[in-house]
């Protein structure tokens, strides 16, 4: 990995130049460095963006992590449950929510899009079609990082899972509410989110996307993020470019975040200047309450340009192409 001041410039400086059809792969946070490599395999050799997006995230969906997969943090309840979506260039989308006990939701969400009339299954019929293309369904069951995280979290916000909860009448005498809720961050004070957005552009100039995440750690059984919604955690559109999202879901549903960056862009805007526009509107509902999120973009242009904007400090990308192989940290609108 090459790590140095360039990383750091606001327009991305090239070691050579680049075509127009120079493939390349970019996506969130630092996981995207071994996910790009998968990517890259198929862009180098000529393979198409949608299958790159695919197999990138794949490897993340694999690996240990906090926040995609099923070996990521559960619900409030113990569960993991996973959503993703996928985007190809001619506007073919499929999605998963809700998903349970499926190693590859962003693999399901393809089928989705290939197999299906329909954009978005969730819950038991999104496993169910999964089963029924051949899926594995897996084992219930954390894993340790999780558990023990989860075990931490019980402790601390005192929550306890009611077992047969349909049976029991609306509300609890005393129950003051539906909380806790998930926390915006985690004890050690990571945000709590690391989802993994792809976007990428391959050798014919074609862009796709894909999003796969666990979403916020011990969220309410049953929440649903940004991630699957296809507009909100990811959005294409071949003429004009490509954006995915992390952070705190409902804030970038609200503003339909990834297509509001892709249309910023076709007003003229670079990817990062669309991707800070995008924020600043999150900026403005939220008001003060804004300190206490995190919202990302990550937007690549037909042109093959890239940006991002968050709203905290501390979001990083990672980029391939044929000259580059960094992880990259975005500008912010606070700053410390
Ligand atoms: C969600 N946006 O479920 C996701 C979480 C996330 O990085 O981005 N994690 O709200």
């Amino acid at each position: 990995m090459l790590l140095n001041k360039k990383n750091l410039a606001s327009t991305i400086e090239w070691d050579e130049p680049l075509s127009k059809t120079d493939p390349i792969v970019i996506s969130t946070w630092d996981a995207g460095l071994e996910a790009n490599k998968a990517a890259w395999k198929i862009l180098s050799s000529g393979g198409r963006a949608l299958d790159a997006v695919e197999e990138g995230v794949k490897v993340t969906e694999d690996s240990r992590s906090c926040c995609v997969g099923l070996g990521a943090n559960p619900d409030r309840d113990g569960f993991v449950t996973l959503d993703a979506s996928i985007m190809d260039e001619s506007f073919n989308c499929g999605s998963v929510a809700f998903l349970e006990r499926i190693k590859h939701p962003i693999s399901v969400a393809r089928r989705v899009m290939e197999k299906t009339p329909h954009v978005m299954l969730v819950g038991s019929g999104a496993q169910q079609f999964a089963i029924a293309e051949g899926f594995p369904m897996e084992e219930q069951k954390l894993s340790p990082d999780a558990q023990e995280e989860y075990n931490k979290w019980l402790k601390k916000s005192e929550y306890k899972p009611v077992i047969n909860i349909e049976n029991l009448p609306n509300r609890q005498p005393g129950s003051k509410g539906h909380g806790p809720f998930a926390p915006a961050q985690l004890e050690n004070g990571d945000w709590n989110h690391d989802t993994i957005g792809m976007v990428a552009m391959d050798v014919n100039g074609n862009l796709s996307g894909s999003c796969t995440t666990s979403g916020m750690a011990f969220k309410m059984r049953g929440r649903v993020g940004d991630s699957p919604i296809i507009g909100a955690g990811l959005f294409v559109d071949n003429e004009v470019g490509a954006c995915t999202a992390t952070g705190q879901g409902e804030d970038v549903i609200r503003i339909s975040g990834s297509h509001t960056v892709v249309e910023l862009m076709r007003q003229g805007l670079s990817p990062e200047q669309a991707c800070k526009k995008a924020i600043e509107r999150i900026i403005r509902i939220k008001k003060d309450k804004a300190k206490e999120i995190q919202v990302a973009f990550l937007a690549l242009n037909k042109k093959g340009e890239i940006g991002a904007f968050a709203i905290q400090k501390g979001f990083n990308y990672a980029i391939r192409n044929k000259t580059s192989e960094r992880l990259i940290p975005a500008k912010s609108w606070f700053v410390d």
